[in-house]
């Protein structure tokens, strides 16, 4: 901040701006094992779908091979995978969830 000559520090508008923050899809990848039930599961526990949009993205992952699950900042996208990962594991299926720059 600027001194107005006499030792005062004259407040003023900080013009300097933060970037938004880089955001990541979270996906979900098919595989032939698990159950359609336990996706929609956590669809719904993890990322706070309805039944409907869990029940649509889980169909389009089936048909389509991935699909985005939700977007988050890298720390809580980071989270999501690891909390999908470990219940899959937990479970005994073979989910796969990963995360890349939207
Ligand atoms: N393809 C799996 C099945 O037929 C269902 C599935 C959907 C798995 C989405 C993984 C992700 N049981």
């Amino acid at each position: 901040s600027p001194d107005d000559g006499q030792g005062a520090v004259i407040a003023e508008k900080q013009h300097q701006r933060t970037e938004p923050p880089r955001v990541y899809q979270v996906l979900m990848l098919n595989d032939d094992f698990t159950p359609m039930e336990f996706v929609v599961m956590v669809l719904q526990q993890f990322f706070r779908h309805d039944l409907e949009t869990a029940t649509h993205i889980m169909l389009k992952i089936h048909h389509e091979g991935r699909a985005v699950c939700g977007v988050y900042t890298q720390d809580v996208a980071a989270t999501k995978v690891e909390m999908v990962m470990a219940a899959a594991r937990r479970a005994g299926h073979p989910l796969q969830c990963t995360m890349e720059v939207a």
